[in-house]
């Protein structure tokens, strides 16, 4: 199966359309305001550590110095680079969208500077560059230079896919030149992996985009050779401090790194989720082109151990800022969680590749959910204040006390000193499109739902609807005959589908076989949804979570009488109203149910014995990915079953 080329998808709907006009608007001028430090920002540090870079982001200021410009030292994370690229990932989607001429001029500046700034044998990493020129690639242990390499090759195929102009495209080609001159199976070469997996899915696209065998077969190697000698890093680091060359001892956590095995014989999401789950993502795309049989085997299984058993509702995974990792099973704290952005993102990506790997649908359903919720979570309506982290469950005033929630913000910030997040939500959003539909031999997949349009050499698709807002969605299909294949979410209910052709009925998705021409119509609803969850899960036990269509819902303080802490519900009886109002986006599908509020309350006492004191109320929830755009709140997403 693969994908469309963005060039062919169009987004035209209220809904994702509405989030891409915001980003090409709003937060790709922003953020590059932001990475040349030309705007006072308020850039946090992403948790309570006075160690950590903040104040000022500086990555457009390090490629300069490192272009010899400027003068001046290093500022920010060894993977500041990084966030350039996505940006520039960003704008290229974003120029396919919409062609802005002085866009597309400033990210013509950045890819000189970028030029000028790698060395003439193609190496490029402003922090080895600047602060430690003799340890390039020997610290791999904690390096970011193959990190950083991924996101420059996925902005440049993105920008020549979006200008046709290669510039960007040579520099990356030439840096992976040189990352292959020095790593790879031949025995002089190192042997070991980068820090942070995302060489590896950005080697495949690089493969796909030009046809150059050789950057699939170093993208093998990479997923081959992490944890082949678990001892790897501690001999680098030893090595290092006998040529003289570094006096740092780390302690190197082979889990957090995911190398204390080889990745195809890893059963489990360990250690860090965002380094597992891009690794897991060039895994399941590497298999998509090699029929790796311990690749798939290996995805297939960690996959199952997240969506099974460490996901939480909203799509996010991380339940520990310590090492911003995966724990165990059923471990899903509400308050103290990570969630990163990142990770729903990554989430999202390795459950595409995996239904493109396999074609089957439970993995759209995960996409969807990350999609929807926790992804979106991540940037403020107005495009310009990001979270980091997502949690479910939110006192403001904990945050403030509590140095166990330092890294959990109340309040979206304008930026932080570790930005992974929030060009990862532009180019995620700018893109969205490629997760729409896909194809394989002669079937054509609709995987989600949106006004859209594919226009390809051999047929054009038309997806008219209103959806999320509308329960109706009609398809208009031209062109070569073949098979169309449509999801059928697990939200979807009293499905009618009307077709000028013929369709078979499965349970996950329904079978039309077009001829040149092909109408179908469907009407289905998306009834309010009360969620519980595994009673394994003791962090969610005793609650519900409200769900509609791909939307979990969560409640804040603006809107309801009672605080969130008071809410009780009974699914039985919400008798839910979902309504339209245009108060936090221009279209919000607000929910409003019955149920209780605790008078306990009332009591100074903070304990007594028990007696039943619930009165009635009213509550009203948002989506999830909208809490926060009112000013500082408590909000939750499990909301406590009502005592019977
Ligand atoms: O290390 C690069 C990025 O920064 C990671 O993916 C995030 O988790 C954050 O640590
Ligand atoms: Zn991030």
């Amino acid at each position: 199966m693969r994908e469309f080329s963005l060039k062919e998808i169009k987004m035209q709907d209220d809904f994702w359309r509405g989030y891409q006009k915001l980003v090409a608007k709003e937060t790709i001028p922003y953020q590059y305001q932001v990475l040349n430090d030309e705007i006072e920002v308020d850039v946090q540090a992403e948790r309570q550590d006075n160690n950590l870079p903040a104040g000022k982001s500086h990555a457009l200021a390090n490629l300069r110095i490192a272009a010899g410009q400027e003068n001046g030292e290093h500022f920010g994370w060894f993977f500041q680079d990084s966030d350039v690229y996505k940006w520039l990932e960003s704008l290229a989607y974003s120029l396919l969208n919409q062609s802005d001429a002085a866009l597309e001029k400033l990210a013509d500046e950045v890819i000189d500077l970028i030029a000028e700034a790698q060395e003439a044998d193609g190496y490029l990493n402003t922090f080895f560059q600047l602060t430690r020129p003799n340890l390039k690639y020997r610290q791999l242990y904690f390096s970011h230079e193959l990190y950083c390499a991924g996101h420059l090759i996925e902005a440049a195929i993105a920008y020549d896919l979006a200008t046709g102009k290669t510039k960007l495209l040579a520099i990356a080609e030439k840096f992976v030149e040189h990352i292959a001159a020095h790593f790879g199976a031949e025995s002089q070469k190192i042997q070991g992996a980068d820090g942070h997996q995302e060489i590896e899915l950005a080697l495949v696209r690089l493969y796909e985009h030009t046809g150059n065998q050789d950057y699939l077969d170093l993208a093998d190697f990479f997923i081959e050779v992490r944890g082949k000698d678990p001892d790897f890093y501690a001999k680098e680091i030893a090595e290092n401090i006998e040529l003289g060359l570094s006096t740092e001892t780390p302690l190197v956590n082979l889990e957090y790194l995911q190398a204390y095995t080889q990745p195809k014989y890893q059963t489990q999401a360990k250690g860090h989720a965002v380094r597992m789950l891009y690794m897991a993502s060039g895994m399941a795309k590497i298999a998509q082109h090699t029929a790796d049989k311990h690749l798939l085997a290996a995805c297939e299984i960690i996959w199952q151990d997240i969506a099974e058993t460490k996901m939480y509702i909203t799509g996010g995974v991380g339940s520990t800022v310590q090492g911003e990792a995966f724990t165990s099973s059923y471990d899903l704290p509400n308050e103290t969680m990570y969630c990163e952005t990142c990770t729903a993102i990554a989430l999202a990506n390795f459950s595409f590749e995996m239904f493109k790997l396999t074609r089957r649908h439970q993995y759209l359903e995960t996409m969807e959910r990350a999609l929807y919720n926790c992804v979106l979570a991540g940037a403020a309506i107005d495009g310009k204040h990001f979270f980091y982290v997502n949690p479910l469950s939110i006192n403001p005033d904990h945050c403030a006390e509590n140095p166990d929630l330092g890294h959990v913000k109340p309040q979206r910030p304008d930026w932080l000193g570790c930005a992974c997040c929030p060009p990862n939500f532009a180019r995620t959003v700018a893109s969205v499109q490629h997760y729409f539909y896909t194809r394989a031999e002669e079937t054509l997949y609709v995987n989600l739902f949106g006004a859209s349009q594919i226009v390809t050499a051999d047929f054009q698709l038309q997806q008219k609807t209103e959806f999320p807002y509308d329960n109706q969605i009609s398809l208009t299909y031209q062109g070569i005959p073949q098979k169309i294949i449509l999801r059928k979410p697990s939200w979807w209910q009293n499905l009618e589908v009307k077709t000028t052709g013929k369709y078979r009925e499965f349970a996950e998705y329904l079978e039309f076989q077009a001829a040149n021409k092909l109408e179908i119509q469907l009407t289905f609803s998306q009834p309010v949804k009360a969620m519980i969850a595994n009673p394994l899960l003791q962090q969610a036990i005793n609650q519900t979570a409200i769900q509609r269509g791909p939307f979990v819902y969560c409640l804040e303080e603006p809107g309801n009488e009672f605080s969130v802490e008071l809410c009780h519900l009974q699914p039985e009886n919400l008798a839910a109203e979902v309504f339209e109002t245009a108060d936090i986006l221009p279209r919000t599908l607000n929910i409003k149910v019955q149920g209780t509020a605790s008078k306990r309350w009332q009591e100074k006492l903070l304990y007594q014995e028990y007696f039943k004191s619930e009165t009635a109320a009213v509550w009203h929830l948002i989506p999830y990915h909208l809490w926060g755009n009112r000013g500082l709140t408590k909000m939750k997403v499990w909301l406590p079953l009502q005592s019977s």
